[in-house]
């Protein structure tokens, strides 16, 4: 009877200091940037066309990686539905087509639906038509970087291409400089 009192008590304590663990202080927020820069494709082939899709940016109104769109060869004949979406598949940008000429005023600016700054991982969609009307949907994943005390996993991060690092004909040079070292951080 007693061993099955102190086995009793045993547990009650045992319980109890785990509730106060799960308790213990404030929590921390989470990193948002988990799985950004993965091993997915930035570059794309369809048909005739070839397409640069950065895996990252940093929409702060700096003028440099500010806006996210697709880079492509002049072998595309349209892009359209541009769609960007959160891990959750909520829908947070969309643009029917994008300009084959300026590209970038269809770009994403980082602010999402409610008209909030968007960190971390999304999901775009494209549909890209080349010159010989092949049609496809190419599709991935990149982050949007504010420049907050966060971005500093960025430093260290690898894998991560910006739209400074596009090589002029729809792809990527990963040898240009990513011209981000002031967002994040000294
Ligand atoms: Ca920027």
């Amino acid at each position: 009877m007693r061993n099955i009192k102190t086995f009793f008590f045993i547990l009650s304590i045992t319980f109890f200091a785990l509730q106060c663990k799960d308790d213990d202080g404030p929590k921390l927020p989470t990193d948002p940037y988990v799985g950004c820069c993965g091993t997915e494709p930035v570059e794309f082939t369809v048909g005739n066309a070839k397409l640069y899709v950065p895996n990252a940016f940093t929409p702060n109104g700096d003028g440099t990686n500010d806006v996210f769109f697709p880079f492509f060869n002049d072998k595309v004949s349209k892009i359209e539905l541009f769609q960007i979406f959160s891990p959750k598949l909520a829908l947070i940008y969309l643009a029917l087509e994008v300009d084959k000429q300026n590209p970038s005023i269809n770009g994403w600016n980082g602010i999402d639906a409610d008209g909030k700054k968007y960190a971390g991982l999304f999901s775009y969609h494209i549909q890209i038509t080349d010159d010989a009307g092949f049609s496809q949907f190419i599709s991935g994943s990149a982050c949007s970087i504010v420049c907050d005390t966060f971005a500093a996993v960025f430093k260290t991060k690898t894998g991560c291409f910006f739209p400074a690092q596009e090589n002029g004909e729809g792809g990527l040079d990963a040898s240009l400089p990513m011209l981000e070292d002031d967002c994040f951080g000294q």
